[in-house]
C-alpha cells in the first residue's frame, strides 16, 4: 500500500487459544514482531490500533476442561489472566486484549453470521459425522483418536497426526475411538452451514496475486491452496461451547471456531471504542487490558472499513490459510470490509533442537521466565528478535541466550552507554559538554549515524525485524568504535575541549539509540531515558545532533544489562532435561503395553545369572561385543549390541541376567547362544540387569 495514502493502521496479533500459558515460540513468532511494528508506528506519530485477545471457543478449550475436571469457563478465566498478564509484563503494548467469550464478541460474531445467512451466502449440507452413542454427542475431530493411515501411529487425532504431521479427516483414521467414552463412534447425519469458498476463488486469487510482496512462505501457501481448488467448508459445528448459531434449527450447534475467532479482531476494536467513548473508568479496562495511554475517540468502522486503513495480521505459519483465504472470503461475502495489506507470518521456533511441544512440556513458558529472570524481559525480547524465525524455522538455545546477552547486550550496548554516561559524570559533572571543533573523523561518525534511522525504518516497514535490530546494534558498535578510536580517557590529560566534542557526539548517539531501540527493547529505552534525563523523543529525531543540549544534566549511570552466568543457563537446561526424562518414562510405560501373556508363556523363558569372563569387539561393527559367559552350566558365547556403552575391559566380572534357552542365532558369523537382559534409560543408554550382590552363576531369575 502506498504510504502516502495510509491514514491509519489496524494491527492484529493472532488470538491465542486459552487452554494453556504462552511460551517463547508464541512471543517470537507473533507478539514481538507485532509489538515492535506498532511501537515503531507510534513513534512515527501514526494512528494505529493494536488488537488482540483470547480465543476462548473451540474444542481445545473443552478438551482441557475435561482433562482438568473443570468447566470450560473456568479454563478460559484462568488462562486469559495468565496470558494477558504475561503479555503485559513483556511490554506487548496492545490497545486491547479482549476475549471471545465476551458479550460484545458473541453479538458481533452472531450478527456477522446472520448477515451472511440473510444474504443467502451459506449452503446447508447434511453430512455424516462421528457420534458417540454413550456420551450422546457428536464428536469434533479432536475427540477422536485412532491409527494414522499414513504412518501407523496408533494415537493420531481426528484432525492431525502429531507423529508424521499429516492433516487428517476423522473418517481417515483406522480403528477410530471416541476419547470421551473410549468406544468406537458411529456415523450419524447432521446438518451444518457451509461457506462455499469455491465461489470466492477467483476473487481470492486476484487479491492474493495483488500482493506479490508478501513473504514467500505466505504467498506460496496461498498459491498452493488456490491451485488445489477450494472446497465449501462447514462454518458451524455440533458442540455446546462457543457462539450459538443464530438461526432456526440450529439447536446444539455453535459457530466454527475459525469462523468466530478472526471476527474477534473486529469485536475487540468495537469494545475498545465503546470504552473510549465513556468518560469514566469501567472494570472492563482491567479485564481487557485496555491501554489507557493510547485511548482515542473515534469509530471502530474507520479501522475496518476505510480504504485508507492499512490492516496487518501478525500470525504463525499454521494460521496462514485462515487469515489469507477463509477470513478474506468471509469479509468478501459480507461486503464493506477492507482486506489485509500484509500477513507477515513467521515460521516456527524450536527449542534446543526440538519442536516446542506443550503436551511434552518442551517449552520455555513466559510466566516461568518472568519468575526466574526478574527484570530481564528485554533480554528475551532481544534474543527472540535476533533469532526470529522470519524466513525459516529457527532454534532457541540457552547457550545462545547467554552468549547474546553477554557478548552483545552487555559488551556492546550496555558497555557503550555506561562508558559515555560515566565519563560525562567524571569529567563534566554529568552535564552535556559543548560541541567544539568538529574534525573529519567526527563528521564521518555524524554522517554514519544520520543514515541509520532510514535504513532501520525500511527494514521494519518490510517486516524484517531481525535485520532492523541488528542495525540498531550497529549504532552502538559505531559508538564503541568512536570511543575506542578517539580515546577520551587519554586525551583528557592534554585537551579538554577535544573531549567535550567526543562526549557530546557520543551522547547524541546514545540518545538516538534510545529512540531506535524503543520498539524492540522498551524497558531498556525507559532506563536509558531516565539516565539521559530525556523524554518526548520521536523517530524523526533519531540520528540528529541536537537531542541533548549543552549543559543538560544527566542522571547517574545505571547498568542496563548484567552478565548471565553458566549456572543460570545450566539450571534451565537441566529443567528441560527433566521434562525429557519424564516424557521418555511416560513413553516407556505406554510402549510396554504389549498384549497380555499367560504365566506358562513367561515360565517358558529360562533366565539365569551369569558372569562375563571375556569380552571383545566384533570386527567391522560399531555396536557389537562378543562375550564369553560363565552360566554355571557351561561357558558360552553371546553377541550383544552394547559396544557403544561399554568397553570390553570394563565389563569383565560383570554379572548379568541371561536368557539361556533362546534358540542359537548366527550374528556376523558368530553363533550367539542366548541374550543378556539390558535396561534402557531415558536417553536410550543401556545398563545391565543384575543382582545387587553377587549370586552364584546359574541362579534362576524369575
Ligand atoms: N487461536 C490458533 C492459534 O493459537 C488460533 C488463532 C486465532 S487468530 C484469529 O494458533
Ligand atoms: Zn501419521
Amino acid at each position: 500500500m502506498d504510504n502516502s495514502k495510509i491514514k491509519r493502521y489496524t494491527v492484529t496479533a493472532a488470538l491465542p487459544y486459552t487452554n494453556g500459558p504462552v511460551h517463547i515460540g508464541h512471543l517470537a513468532g507473533v507478539y514481538l514482531p507485532a509489538d515492535t511494528y506498532v511501537r515503531y508506528l507510534r513513534s512515527n506519530k501514526r494512528d494505529v490500533k493494536f488488537i488482540c485477545g483470547s480465543d476462548e471457543n473451540g474444542v481445545p478449550i473443552t478438551l482441557k476442561a475435561k482433562k482438568e475436571g473443570v468447566s470450560p469457563q473456568e479454563v478460559v478465566d484462568k488462562y486469559h489472566k495468565i496470558i494477558g498478564d504475561s503479555f503485559k509484563e513483556f511490554g506487548v503494548s496492545f490497545d486491547i486484549y479482549h476475549r471471545t467469550s465476551s458479550q460484545m464478541h458473541h453479538q458481533t460474531a452472531s450478527d456477522f453470521f446472520e448477515h451472511l445467512y440473510d444474504k443467502g451466502v451459506f449452503t446447508e449440507e447434511v453430512t455424516e459425522q462421528y457420534y458417540d452413542e454413550k456420551a450422546q454427542t457428536f464428536l469434533a475431530d479432536r475427540y477422536i483418536t485412532g491409527t494414522c493411515p499414513k504412518c501407523g501411529n496408533e494415537n493420531a487425532y481426528g484432525d492431525q497426526c502429531e507423529n508424521c504431521g499429516s492433516t487428517l479427516n476423522a473418517t481417515d483414521l483406522i480403528n477410530p475411538k471416541s476419547t470421551l467414552s473410549g468406544e468406537p463412534p458411529v456415523r450419524k447425519e447432521t446438518k451444518n452451514w457451509f461457506l462455499p469458498l469455491d465461489k470466492y476463488e477467483e476473487q481470492l486469487r486476484t487479491y492474493i496475486e495483488s500482493h506479490k510482496e508478501w513473504r514467500p512462505n505466505v504467498y506460496g501457501q496461498c498459491q498452493s491452496w488456490l491451485n488445489a481448488g477450494l472446497q465449501p467448508r462447514a462454518m458451524t459445528r455440533d458442540l455446546d461451547w462457543g457462539v450459538k448459531v443464530p438461526v432456526k434449527d440450529a439447536e446444539g450447534k455453535v459457530l466454527y471456531v475459525w469462523f468466530d475467532a478472526p471476527i474477534g479482531y473486529i469485536s475487540a476494536t468495537k469494545e475498545l471504542f465503546d470504552y473510549a467513548r465513556l468518560d469514566v473508568w469501567n472494570p472492563k479496562a482491567e479485564e481487557y487490558y485496555i491501554n489507557q495511554n493510547t485511548l482515542s475517540k473515534g469509530n471502530w468502522e474507520d479501522y475496518w472499513k476505510d480504504e485508507q486503513t492499512k490492516l496487518v495480521h501478525f500470525i504463525g505459519k499454521d494460521n496462514i490459510v485462515f487469515h489469507c483465504i477463509i477470513f478474506p472470503a468471509m469479509l468478501m461475502a459480507h461486503g464493506g470490509y477492507i482486506l489485509a495489506d500484509n500477513v507477515p507470518a513467521n515460521e516456527f521456533l524450536n527449542l534446543e533442537g526440538q519442536k516446542i511441544s506443550t503436551s511434552k512440556n518442551w517449552a520455555v513458558w513466559l510466566n516461568e521466565y518472568l519468575e526466574e529472570f526478574k527484570g530481564k524481559q528485554d533480554v528475551l525480547r532481544y534474543v527472540l528478535t535476533s533469532t526470529a524465525p522470519e524466513t525459516k524455522d529457527n532454534d532457541f538455545t540457552w547457550k545462545d541466550f547467554q552468549a547474546r546477552n553477554n557478548n552483545e547486550l552487555v559488551a556492546v550496548l550496555g558497555n557503550f552507554i555506561n562508558r559515555v554516561v560515566v565519563l560525562t559524570h567524571k569529567y563534566f559533572d554529568g552535564k552535556v559538554p559543548m560541541l567544539m571543533e568538529i574534525r573529519p573523523e567526527d563528521q564521518q561518525v555524524i554522517d554514519e549515524l544520520a543514515a541509520y534511522p532510514e535504513k532501520i525504518s525500511a527494514s521494519i516497514e518490510n517486516y524484517r525485524f531481525r535485520e532492523a535490530l541488528s542495525e540498531v546494534m550497529n549504532v552502538a558498535r559505531l559508538g564503541n568504535k568512536y570511543l575506542a578510536d578517539t580515546e577520551p580517557w587519554k586525551v583528557i590529560k592534554t585537551d579538554e575541549d577535544r573531549v567535550r566534542t567526543i562526549l557530546n557526539i557520543s551522547l547524541q548517539i546514545a540518545a538516538s539509540i534510545e529512540i531506535l531501540i524503543e520498539p524492540f527493547l522498551p524497558f531498556t529505552a525507559d532506563k536509558l531515558m531516565k539516565m539521559l534525563n530525556y523524554g518526548g523523543h520521536l523517530w524523526e529525531d533519531a540520528g540528529k545532533m541536537h537531542l541533548l543540549h549543552r549543559g543538560h544534566q544527566l542522571n547517574q549511570a545505571e547498568l542496563l544489562f548484567e552478565k548471565i552466568e553458566d549456572e543460570v543457563v545450566q539450571a534451565q537446561i537441566d529443567k528441560l532435561n527433566k521434562s525429557k526424562e519424564a516424557n521418555s518414562l511416560a513413553n516407556a510405560v505406554t510402549a510396554s503395553a504389549k498384549e497380555n501373556i499367560q504365566f506358562e508363556d513367561f515360565n517358558a523363558v529360562d533366565i539365569r545369572v551369569a558372569t562375563i569372563v571375556a569380552a571383545e569387539k566384533v570386527e567391522k561393527t560399531k555396536k557389537l561385543l562378543k562375550l564369553t559367559l560363565d552360566t554355571g552350566l557351561d561357558q558360552r558365547t553371546v553377541v550383544s549390541g552394547i559396544a557403544e556403552y561399554f568397553k570390553p575391559e570394563d565389563i569383565i566380572g560383570q554379572q548379568v541376567s541371561l536368557v539361556v534357552n533362546l534358540a542359537p542365532r548366527e550374528i556376523k558369523g558368530i553363533v550367539s547362544q542366548g541374550m543378556i537382559l539390558m535396561s534402557e534409560n531415558a536417553d536410550g543408554k543401556l545398563d545391565f540387569v543384575a543382582p545387587r550382590e553377587k549370586h552364584h552363576n546359574g541362579s534362576v531369575v524369575r
